[in-house]
């Protein structure tokens, strides 16, 4: 599979998160993508496409706090990765903030995704592999091609980071798909967790369509995000589609919900297809609760590859380090299948 992938990427390293009170080993580690080079290789660097892409998803205040958040934070006399401890409640006004712990609170949902030295530079590396990876698929040189996108993007919102997500991969592409005719789009969602910043971006968007499988809100991260009563807003009513499913999920409940979000892509007439793809539905995953094994990430990949779409497939979560090259690659498999 053709894969796009900057070095770069790995100069985002936080050490620690905070996980039911206690600080615990960054899980969204550099040494994820070791483990996933070692199964397929680390593919071509990508093209630098510059920041229109992605200002095109996310908001010029929001993009401006991140590339100088972790420098501010230096400048607050603190050392090591910036994390925010104060969050305005949803429907706060926007103020006009100063503090670094202040403008922390207001683009983050969650104190699990420090921002560090290099986390600027990842995530937009990140997302210039996530842009490389649709130009051979927009053109028709190749049918399906992957993203090795870190750190993840399904969590981070039009302007807002969290879940270990600061740029939104996924939608960048879908966004440029949809610029350069390419639609109707559709994003499928199979990380373990709910694409809550995907779903925002377009949730009154009629042109791009997303559909989710994803544990249930109720016991699970993000909490807020992903119930079945999700649907879309406006023009983009009956383009969201969430199916939360119980901890213990095996493959055969899954792949019925995989056949209704294919089905439900079909139907909207989707003529593109963006997979993001988490490795964190894995039985062994160290955060998560699902009960998917490794040839199961195939059946995944085979399933959607029926769908017959041109697809660009870009990375999201998958924290069991060493399966992850393994479920990647079985994954790429069935989607070359
Ligand atoms: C991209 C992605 O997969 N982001 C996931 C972010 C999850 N962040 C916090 C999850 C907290 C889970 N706590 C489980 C404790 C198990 N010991
Ligand atoms: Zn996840």
């Amino acid at each position: 599979m053709l894969t796009f992938y900057s070095d770069h990427q790995s100069a985002h390293a936080p050490l620690r998160e905070l996980n039911n009170g206690e600080w615990m080993d960054f899980a969204e580690s550099p040494a994820r993508l070791a483990s996933i080079h070692a199964s397929i290789g680390t593919g071509e660097a990508p093209r630098d496409h510059g920041m229109a892409p992605i200002e095109a998803v996310h908001d010029s205040e929001y993009l401006s706090f991140l590339k100088a958040a972790h420098d501010e934070w230096l400048a607050a006399g603190r050392e090591g990765d910036a994390i925010g401890y104060a969050f305005p409640v949803c429907g706060r006004r926007r103020l006009s903030l100063d503090r670094i712990d202040a403008k922390l609170g207001a683009f983050g949902f969650d104190a699990a995704s420090p921002i560090s030295s290099g986390t600027w530079q990842a995530a937009y590396w990140g997302a210039q592999s996530a842009m490389s990876a649709l130009e051979p698929v927009a053109t028709g040189r190749a049918r399906h091609a992957f993203a090795l996108c870190r750190p993840p993007g399904h969590h981070s919102g039009r302007d807002y980071y969290g879940g270990y997500c600061y740029l939104n991969n996924a939608a960048i592409v879908a966004r440029a798909a949809v610029d350069r005719g390419l639609g109707p789009v559709a994003i499928l969602d199979v990380d373990y967790h709910h694409g809550n910043g995907t779903q925002d971006i377009f949730y009154k968007d009629a042109d791009v369509f997303f559909a989710s499988i994803h544990a249930d809100p109720a016991s699970d991260y993000p909490y807020f995000w992903g119930h079945g009563d999700e649907t879309g807003e406006g023009a983009g009513e009956g383009t969201t589609f969430n199916q939360p499913l119980p901890r213990g999920t095996t493959w055969e409940t899954y792949e019925a919900a995989l056949d209704r979000a294919l089905e439900a892509i079909a139907k909207f007439g989707a003529r593109f297809l963006v997979v993001s793809y988490g490795a964190d539905t894995f039985e062994q995953d160290p955060i998560s609760h699902f009960s998917l094994t490794t040839p199961d990430m195939e059946r995944i990949g085979a399933r959607i590859a029926q769908a017959d779409l041109p697809a660009v497939i870009v990375m999201e979560g998958g924290y069991r380090i060493d399966a992850l090259g393994h479920n990647v690659a079985a994954f790429l498999a069935g989607i070359e299948s």
